[in-house]
């Protein structure tokens, strides 16, 4: 006896079938049966009509930066003015001006803001969310932005150590040592309270060298912690292939990087995470290497990249279409970009990004005649009810 059935559905797996007249059942907060309807011969507690809805996976957001306090309209003021987003930062504002308004704001507060924001997610059919830490770049705040983040309802969080997103004021010209304090005290703080699943660097010339990020990456294989990589967003440092060699889950942005970045991650097997909302936001014009993705067969996964400087994005379906017309994917691409691979960048595809049987009953449906429409309708609302294994 399965707990629910929904009938009347047209189900696209994201496992390779499409139901044009489907059944899905659940038991237990897992997916115990899809098909066709005609195939459905069990039975369940509650029958649900779909009427006519397509049921997808449900979306995942591999990649936020969804706890952090103030905003920062004026610098967006900046730069419509000529400043670049390089230009704030070594002015010392960008990330670090977050950094001041975070470390000011209680947890709760900060809690607060960000289960606010999250209702976006929620009613487009979100419910995955990860949520990186970096703009405390001290131990407490650090802590308290993963503490906020793990408090998160609605969604299941997954929270990733970001203390080397850039290199805080009081460690000014000595980014060496920095990283020795988030290498011995910091992140082994974090891990030991058991508030991180995964550990990032920002990589880049505003930001860390290639051997400071291989050093946080060192740190956190020892304390048995997956990585992943802010890499090749504004300049080639090679991201890619250092992602790659130390088997991240994921590198994300990718603008930048080369051909052999796109085939150690391909050997890797890492999965590449495409953030859209922050190439149109900076106004960047350097494409990431799609087509050698393609070729590589490099899973590619998208994501907002919410956060207050680069990427103010708050819509998974914003980011789906921007990435097909900024970046090209089809909308087939920006579907399995939002739920199967985005899944795979988490390290979560054995429970996730798919409905097969014995995967979490996580699931949306939507009021639209083909998956496409979900990438190519831009501010629509077309979801109209998500399921959530609790
Ligand atoms: N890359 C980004 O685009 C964001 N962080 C990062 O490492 C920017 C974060 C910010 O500007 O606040
Ligand atoms: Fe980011």
């Amino acid at each position: 006896m399965h707990d629910a059935v929904w009938l009347n559905a047209r189900i696209a797996t994201l496992a390779g079938a499409t139901f044009r007249d489907g059944a899905l059942a659940v038991a237990g907060g897992r997916i115990s049966w899809v098909g066709e309807r005609c195939d459905w011969k069990e039975s369940a507690r509650t029958e649900h009509d779909a009427r006519g809805a397509w049921i997808l996976p449900a979306f995942v957001d591999c990649h936020t930066h969804l706890v952090y306090a103030g905003n920062r309209a004026h610098e967006f003021e900046l730069r419509l003015k000529g400043a670049s987003y390089e230009d704030i930062a070594r002015a010392g504002g960008g990330i670090l001006s977050t950094v001041r308004a975070t470390r000011e704001a209680s947890e709760d507060a900060l809690a607060a803001a960000a289960q606010r924001r999250l209702q976006r997610w929620i009613a487009e059919g979100a419910t995955v969310v990860e949520v990186k830490s970096g703009y405390g770049l001290d131990r407490d705040t650090e802590l308290k932005m993963l503490r906020a983040a793990r408090r998160l309802t609605g969604v299941t969080v997954k929270t990733t150590f970001l203390g080397a997103h850039t290199l805080p004021e009081e460690y000014k010209g000595r980014a060496d040592a920095y990283i020795d304090f988030v290498c011995d005290e910091v992140l082994p703080a974090a891990a030991d309270e058991k508030l991180v699943d995964a550990v990032d660097v920002f990589c880049e010339r505003i930001a860390f060298s290639r051997a400071q990020t291989a050093r946080v990456f060192d740190c956190a294989q020892r304390l048995g912690l997956p990585v992943k990589l802010h890499a090749d967003q504004l300049s080639d440092l090679g991201g890619a292939a250092l992602a790659a060699r130390h088997h991240a889950l994921s590198a994300d942005h990718l603008e930048y990087s080369s051909e052999q970045g796109v085939e150690a991650l391909a050997r890797s097997g890492s999965a590449a995470v495409l953030l859209p909302g922050a190439f149109y936001f900076l106004r960047e014009t350097r494409l990431p290497p799609i087509a050698a993705l393609r070729r590589n067969h490099v899973p590619m996964a998208l994501a907002t990249d919410h956060n207050p400087g680069s990427s103010p994005l708050s819509s998974p379906l914003l980011a789906m279409n921007m990435a097909c017309t900024l970046f090209h994917l089809t909308p087939e691409e920006a579907l399995a970009g939002f739920t199967v691979n985005a899944a795979r960048a988490l390290g979560m595809q054995a429970t996730h990004g798919t409905l097969e049987v014995g995967k979490a009953a996580d699931f949306a449906l939507w009021e639209i005649d083909s998956p496409a429409e979900l990438a190519y309708a831009i501010g629509a609302a077309p979801c109209v009810r998500r399921e959530r294994a609790t």
